[in-house]
């Protein structure tokens, strides 16, 4: 049976216990990961030593899989969690228990890959490349941690599509149906992940197989990594989307454009994952050239929502009295820190999105690939634009969980850290950006890349130092402990009170979104057709034709 929530209420009491769940162990593993961010940073930089038994590659593991694979997922079920509750209505009881089901797998999943990593039997980074090899207990953890997602996305798919029966006819809430497109994708992407890791990576660990076949392993990884990078924007477009709207008091320019956005999202993210194997030998440039001209077509939703926000800035601008071409610009609530974090992070998604451009350039790629430059790039994308994307929410959503307050003193703390962050991303990602151009590759603990001159030796300064990169870490650290601390005082110290879950409206009326637009049937279709077009031909040929294979690499 359904329990309706009321207009005007929040998240649902027992929904928002899941959500907090989820935002716990997000910021249990956001400060591990950081802490494992500086040490390894500083280490690189030769400032410091790892102590007896630590090692560089074991600490930049944690830190990459702590950040990148933890505290987004977690942070991202709790957000979809408690969106889906205010908008759809509470959760379902049977659908509610499947959302815990799910976070227990995922958090058994999470303990033992974890541990794993601290035992450095799991000291392959976050991309777990073959021919590095792990225990097979860090595969196995792997596997319940997206079995746990399985569980958690279709809880929240049910409670979409059982909304939909309920209401037919009507538009559905937009928040559910951003949050159906991304789980969609996440559903679709960790296929492959699952086939390397169930069929190759964990056979081959546990010594049923001897060698294995590399080059099949990392386009499967690829396969699931490229939608992984949208699976973090998505939810954070969706607050750009859905939320930013209503806090600074004005409407969304467009909901149709919105969902086309997502839509688009659902059937470009896949087929691009050649772009991060266009040094790889072993695939024939045709395909590399197909999934590269897909690429493309995927920047076209991210340029979509740069216009959409924009014009939503100004909307609101305008109906506060605003005139003149930028006169809006002084409308917005520089000094609120919802709106304030999320802002910065659109801005550096504009540098971030025109290195991703850069990447993606065949030639060009060939410059920065393996080098500091693309570590600088994804510092921008998912260290910056979705970071304090998400920081920005939590400044509302754990009050909102929690019932407490925002305080004017937490907030001001809020901007202070937002600002340290950007400030500590500008010089450790500027750093890694030039040093990458000069050279400096990426996943080594040394190099003696920088002692010798070279031809672009203009750049050489301030910039293409390890000391500035290390810098950069110190004072983003900083950022995340005072980070830690405002989120210790929304859980646990703020004023208890009533909270409100920003949702915005939309400027124009519902009637002009396109049902079409709700066709899942049709995007998944789409989708898929789409990913065999793209991936078939070359699978084939790297089963076919593969060579002998790899014997295991153990660090
Ligand atoms: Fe990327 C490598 C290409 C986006 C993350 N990427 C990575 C890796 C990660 C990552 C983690 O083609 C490394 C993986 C590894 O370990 O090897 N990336 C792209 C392209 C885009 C892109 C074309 N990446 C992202 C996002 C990520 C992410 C998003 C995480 C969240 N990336 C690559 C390629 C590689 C790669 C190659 C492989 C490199 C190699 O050789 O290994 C695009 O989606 C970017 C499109 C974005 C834009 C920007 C739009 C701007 C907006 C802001 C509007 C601002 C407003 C406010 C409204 C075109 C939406 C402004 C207000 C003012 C007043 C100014
Ligand atoms: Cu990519």
């Amino acid at each position: 049976m359904t329990v309706k929530v009321k207009a005007g209420t929040e998240v649902h009491p027992k929904d928002a216990k899941l959500s907090m769940a989820y935002i716990y162990v997000a910021f249990a593993a956001f400060l591990t990961g950081a802490v494992a961010g500086v040490v390894q940073g500083l280490q690189r930089a030769g400032l410091i030593d790892l102590p007896a038994g630590i090692n560089y590659y074991q600490v930049l593991t944690a830190h990459g899989v702590l950040l990148a694979l933890v505290f987004t997922t977690y942070f991202i079920f709790a957000f979809l969690t408690a969106g889906m509750s205010k908008t759809l209505g509470a959760f379902p009881e049977k659908y509610r228990q499947a959302g815990w089901i799910g976070f227990y797998v995922l958090t058994l999943g999470t303990l033992l890959t974890a541990i794993m990593i601290l035992l450095n039997e799991g000291t392959v980074l976050y991309t777990f490349y073959a021919p590095l090899q792990a225990h097979p207990l860090f595969y196995l953890g792997l596997t319940l941690f997206v079995v746990g997602t399985w569980i958690a996305g279709g809880a929240l798919l049910a409670h979409y599509f059982n909304w939909k029966r309920e209401n037919k006819g009507q538009l559905t809430p937009l928040f559910g149906f951003m949050t159906v497109a991304t789980i969609l994708l996440w559903y679709i992407a960790t296929i492959g992940v699952a086939a390397t890791v169930l069929l190759q990576l964990l056979p081959w660990s546990l010594g049923i197989s001897e060698r294995i076949n590399v080059l099949l392993s990392r386009t499967l990884f690829w396969y699931f990594g490229h939608p992984l990078v949208y699976f973090w924007l998505m939810p954070a477009y969706m607050a750009w989307y859905v939320v930013i709207p209503k806090i600074i008091g004005g409407k969304l320019f467009s909901d149709a454009l919105a969902r086309l956005a997502f839509v688009l999202f659902l059937l470009l993210s896949i087929p691009v994952g050649f772009h991060h194997q266009l040094m790889e030998p072993g695939i024939s440039p045709f395909w590399k050239y197909i999934q590269t001209v897909l690429t493309f077509a995927v920047v076209v939703p991210s340029l979509l929502t740069a216009f959409t926000i924009f014009a939503t800035f100004e909307l609101a601008g305008r109906a506060k009295g605003a005139s003149g071409l930028f006169g809006w610009w002084k409308k917005l609530p520089w000094k609120d820190v919802r709106f304030f974090a999320p802002f910065i992070a659109m801005v550096m998604f504009i540098p971030a999105g025109a290195g991703g451009i850069i990447n993606a350039s065949h030639q060009m790629n060939a410059v920065v690939h393996n080098t500091l430059w693309v570590v600088g790039h994804f510092h921008l994308t998912v260290g910056t634009t979705v970071l304090l994307t998400f920081f920005g929410i939590s400044y509302w959503l754990i009050p909102v969980l929690t019932g407490r307050r925002l305080t004017p003193a937490i907030n001001r703390l809020g901007i202070i850290q937002s600002v340290l962050w950007v400030v500590g991303m500008f010089f450790m990602s500027g750093a890694m950006h030039v040093l990458g151009l000069l050279g400096a590759p990426r996943r080594t603990a040394f190099t003696t890349y920088q002692d010798h001159p070279t031809a672009l030796a203009w750049l050489e300064g301030v910039f293409s130092s390890q000391v500035t990169m290390s810098i950069g870490g110190v004072i983003l650290f900083i950022a995340a402990l005072l980070m830690i601390y405002n989120v210790i005082n929304l859980c646990f110290l703020a004023p208890k009170e009533h909270t409100e879950f920003p949702i915005g409206e939309v400027a124009e009326d519902a009637s002009q979104t396109p049902p079409l637009l709700e066709n899942w049937k049709l995007w998944v279709a789409l989708a898929v057709a789409l990913i065999l077009f793209a991936y078939t031909i070359p699978l084939m040929d790297m089963i076919q034709n593969a060579p002998p294979g790899s014997p295991p690499v153990r660090p």
